[in-house]
């Protein structure tokens, strides 16, 4: 039998193909010497059959210069093993043997920034999913799980730090400058959980006690010039930790946990083993340079990977398409802890503002795919926002059906359960069930159904017999992998408004006794296409509140009037539905705007006055969270706002909503105005949320004045650019300048912008945010700019961080211009997207692949739009050597 389970590059793996490993590592030995400009990796691997006979045994190994090979120290002859296209097979291996392998390969030149490549002057690496294997000759799955034992050795004077996961166990110095460190890691782990990093890093110590009083080492390593940015990270990491054992029960399990932060780095950060390497962007902040954004991220992503290492690292994956097992779970738990650190109605407004617009594309377009997929050809392109925060809904559902108690005993059950192993999503599921006896064979569905699911709610109310019925149906749309879709098990969180308030609810066959004492919310679980809920007692025809908090990833259709919103939005008692209240309200207007820019009717257009009715109110409104008033006041994104549209045209989109904008801007001149002069401008800064919500009223209101401003508005915006003590304020005023069609502002913004860079040109984050606020920009003229940036100095063409601040940003943040509004030429932004794509190819196909995707939603638009959108879809595809990432994206949406 040959063993060949990992991908090949150019083929679609299946999940219904997935077979146990022939062999096990049980120990895995590595020796990596660092040199300038190459380094060399030898192996020894203790490999142990798990079945019967095996006659060839393949490794993965690319880009590997085998330099040597032997068997139980004997070297192999040519008809002991071949090198086919990135793999090692070894034939007729013994039943338990060691593999001795030596390799070079080349750190310096690495720039797809998987394996071991060179960040800077920092050596590292990054292995998930499969970059183990540009290391070493491995089974690089998931479910090979290894004890690791690792040698690096380097120059002193270069690499004064040699890390790898675990616990040091010895280290010295060798001849000609050069020194070593040997690390050990007691748990076992698949192989896309190794780290190693080697360099000249200053570090931040702290220590934390565990709940059963071990003593854990902190560390931080930064470059020297960042010190100063690792408070807020250190904090919200001893958070975390102590989170996870009050909320779950888990205790960290090494004495040393350590983070390292690089500049170029495909992602966020991972979770490598008691080693996590973080992308700067995700670890570093401090007031005068991070926005509060900036500081959320930080904590939330070094949460995230702190927590993995129960949900990932003791609990890890069978194979990659159980990639939601650790992510869904961890975004869930990463979501619970920030909400509990801040704000949680204002996390929720986030989450799901996110989710809705970018998520619900993706489940709409061409790469549309289940939480669990059923296959794929390059795993690197699944770590999408369907795994992600999709899968986070998930579980969430679960968790929400379950309440905490049952929800906390289902995931004892599965820590312990499967401590140690590698697991499916199925496994996860089960825990649940066992501890709640509950039947979850209808959920299911949602991990093996894509697309999202719509709702009609049609709601009846008879006077005479005092019913209120609420008729549901749903429907799932088509999708690649499935066409006929089961209906899913949905919860929907619900209560009834009455005219004096909420309404106590009886479902027709509920007892009262057997009722909670606060009556007024119920979850109704649907699990067929179509089901009826009859409410009992009912005095008045009332206005639902349906789907609280966001219940299910779903859209919702019931047909609210204006008015039923305007109460929604005053007086619900669920935060969530408030603002969502308000965004319906607003999606309508601009709805209404669009009509009547359709027949060339917007100069004369006035928006519905209850929206302005409405926004003044919760103006007054006191006690009100300030974050909450801010995002019920921000009209929805032009993506959001496109989403809801059967075809898109971004342009109108950008008038309708611009005009509405503007109106309002008038309108609430005086309230918005006072909320600027009522701000605080030397208020020291703090990351907390309330002055957090403070911050993004103030520069709420900010961006609505500096619409249409006078003169006092702009010196007031000049202001707060000047005076700003934080990072927060003096963007936000920037971006408020610099995105204005006033010529007031346009007269002084290019100086402005110019100030800007001069004082931070060497903060490498405040000028990603430099480029991206410029990248942004709705002006004219988008697609000259962006062009400018990739020629300005502060760019750098491999860095992914810089690449996403300004092409990432224009092609998903700047609609109008990426979409030929304001340009002579109508395809250039396409053209402008395919060229940084092609030529990003070679070089990081993982950055490449994922800069595609809104070229991939060609059949959203109208024909002329779509049709250029195709063609350089097409171009794209037809570039020799294209990397398997591009052209699984490319030709899954063609
Ligand atoms: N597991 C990490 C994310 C991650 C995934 C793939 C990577 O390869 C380039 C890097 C990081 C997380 O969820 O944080
Ligand atoms: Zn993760």
């Amino acid at each position: 039998m040959t063993q060949d389970l990992s991908s090949n590059n150019s083929d679609t793996v299946y999940l219904k193909d997935y077979q146990s490993p022939a062999y096990a590592i049980e120990k895995t030995d590595l020796d990596v010497a660092i040199y300038p400009g190459e380094s060399f990796v030898e192996a020894r691997l203790q490999l142990v059959r798990q079945s019967g006979l095996v006659s060839e045994l393949a490794l993965d190994g690319e880009q590997l210069e085998l330099l040597a090979i032997e068997i139980n120290s004997q070297s192999l002859s040519k008809d002991q093993y071949r090198l086919d296209d990135g793999k090692l097979v070894l034939i007729e291996p013994p039943e338990r043997f060691e593999l001795y392998t030596k390799v070079r390969i080349q750190p310096e030149q690495n720039t797809s920034l998987e394996g071991l490549y060179r960040s800077r002057t920092i050596y590292c690496t990054q292995c998930e999913a499969e970059g183990f294997r540009k290391i070493t000759y491995y089974l690089d799955r998931p479910d090979v799980m290894s004890d690791f034992t690792t040698r690096i050795s380097a120059a002193k004077s270069e690499c004064p730090i040699l890390l790898a996961n675990g616990n040091l166990v010895e280290q010295g110095d060798l001849t000609d400058g050069r020194h070593y460190a040997v690390w050990h890691d007691p748990h076992k782990k698949p192989c896309y959980l190794f780290a190693l990093v080697a360099g000249d890093l200053s570090v931040m110590e702290d220590h934390f006690v565990t709940a059963s009083g071990r003593n854990v080492d902190l560390k931080i390593y930064v470059e020297e010039k960042d010190l100063d940015k690792c408070d807020h990270a250190m904090a919200s990491l001893k958070n975390a930790m102590r989170w996870d054992e009050e909320v779950y029960g888990r205790e960290y399990d090494l004495d040393i946990f350590m983070i390292v932060a690089v500049d170029d780095f495909n992602m966020g950060a991972m979770e490598n083993k008691g080693l996590n390497i973080f992308n700067t962007s995700c670890v570093l902040a401090k007031p005068e340079t991070t926005t509060d954004a900036g500081f959320q991220r930080v904590e939330g992503v070094v949460a995230h990977e702190y927590f993995h290492n129960w949900s990932g690292n003791r609990v890890t994956c069978r194979d990659w398409f159980q990639l939601s097992l650790k992510e869904g779970f961890t975004v869930y738990r990463d979501a619970e802890f920030s909400a509990d650190m801040g704000s949680p109605t204002v996390k929720r407004v986030e989450d799901v503002a996110m989710l809705r617009t970018h998520q619900f594309a993706e489940d709409a377009g061409p790469m549309a795919h289940p939480i669990r997929p059923a296959s794929y050809m390059e795993i690197s392109n699944f770590y999408t926002l369907t795994i992600y925060e999709k899968g986070a809904e998930v579980v969430r559902m679960l968790a929400n059906l379950l309440g905490p108690e049952l929800f906390r005993k289902g995931t004892d059950l599965y820590f312990e359960r499967h401590d140690g192993q590698a697991v499916t999503t199925e496994d996860f599921v089960q825990a649940l069930a066992d501890v709640s006896g509950r039947d979850f064979s209808v959920f299911q569905r949602w991990y093996n159904q894509a697309g999202t699911p719509q709702l009609e709610v049609r709601d009846e109310y008879d006077e005479n017999t005092r019913e209120y019925t609420l008729h549901i149906t749903q429907s799932t749309p088509a999708t690649p992998e499935c066409a006929d879709k089961q209906p899913f098990h949905i919860p929907i969180a619900m209560g009834l408004l009455g005219d004096a308030g909420e309404i106590a609810l009886k479902l027709r066959d509920e007892e009262l006794e057997d009722l909670p004492t606060d009556n007024t919310h119920r979850v109704l679980e649907l699990t067929e296409q179509a089901q009826s809920f009859v409410f009992t007692d009912v005095p008045e025809k009332p206005v639902p509140s349906l789907l609280r908090g966001f219940s299910a990833p779903v859209k919702l259709k019931f047909a609210y009037s204006r008015d039923d919103l305007v109460r929604l939005a005053l007086r619900d008692s669920d935060g969530f539905n408030r603002y969502e209240a308000c965004q319906r309200l607003a999606l309508g207007v601009i709805e209404d705007a669009l009509a009547a820019d359709s027949g060339g009717e917007l100069n004369n257009f006035t928006p519905d006055e209850r929206l302005l009715a409405v926004y003044q109110q919760l103006l007054q409104e006191e006690g009100l969270d300030r974050a909450m008033l801010a995002y019920m006041l921000l009209l929805p994104s032009e993506g959001f706002i496109a989403e809801q549209q059967s075809v898109i045209d971004p342009i109108a989109i950008h008038r309708a909503r611009g005009e509405v904008a503007g109106y309002i801007a008038k309108a609430l001149h005086k309230p918005l105005l006072a909320v600027l002069e009522n701000y605080d401008l030397r208020k020291p800064y703090k990351p907390t949320a309330v002055d957090i919500a403070a911050r993004l009223l103030k520069n709420t209101a900010l961006e609505f004045l500096m619409r249409e401003p006078d003169q006092a508005v702009v010196d007031l915006c000049v202001k707060h650019l000047q005076q700003a003590n934080n990072m927060t304020d003096e963007l936000a005023s920037l971006t408020a300048l610099v995105n204005s069609r006033s010529p007031l502002a346009a007269d002084i913004a290019p100086q402005k912008l110019a100030d800007f860079y001069a004082k931070w040109q060497d903060e490498s984050l405040v000028v990603n945010a430099w480029l991206a606020l410029q990248a942004r920009n709705a002006n004219p003229g988008g697609v000259e700019r962006v062009e400018a940036l990739l020629a300005h100095p502060a760019f750098e063409a491999n860095n992914p961080n810089k690449i996403r601040s300004v092409v990432g940003v224009f092609a998903n943040a700047n609609p109008v211009n990426f979409h030929g509004g304001t340009d002579a030429d109508p395809e250039a932004g396409y053209r402008f997207l395919a060229d940084q794509v092609i030529a990003l190819d070679s070089k990081n196909p993982q950055i490449a692949a994922r800069l595609i995707t809104p070229l991939t939603r060609w059949r959203r638009y109208d024909k002329q739009r779509g049709g250029a959108m195709r063609g350089q879809l097409e171009r794209i595809k037809h570039t020799p050597g294209l990397s398997s990432d591009s052209n699984e994206i490319v030709s899954k949406s063609l």
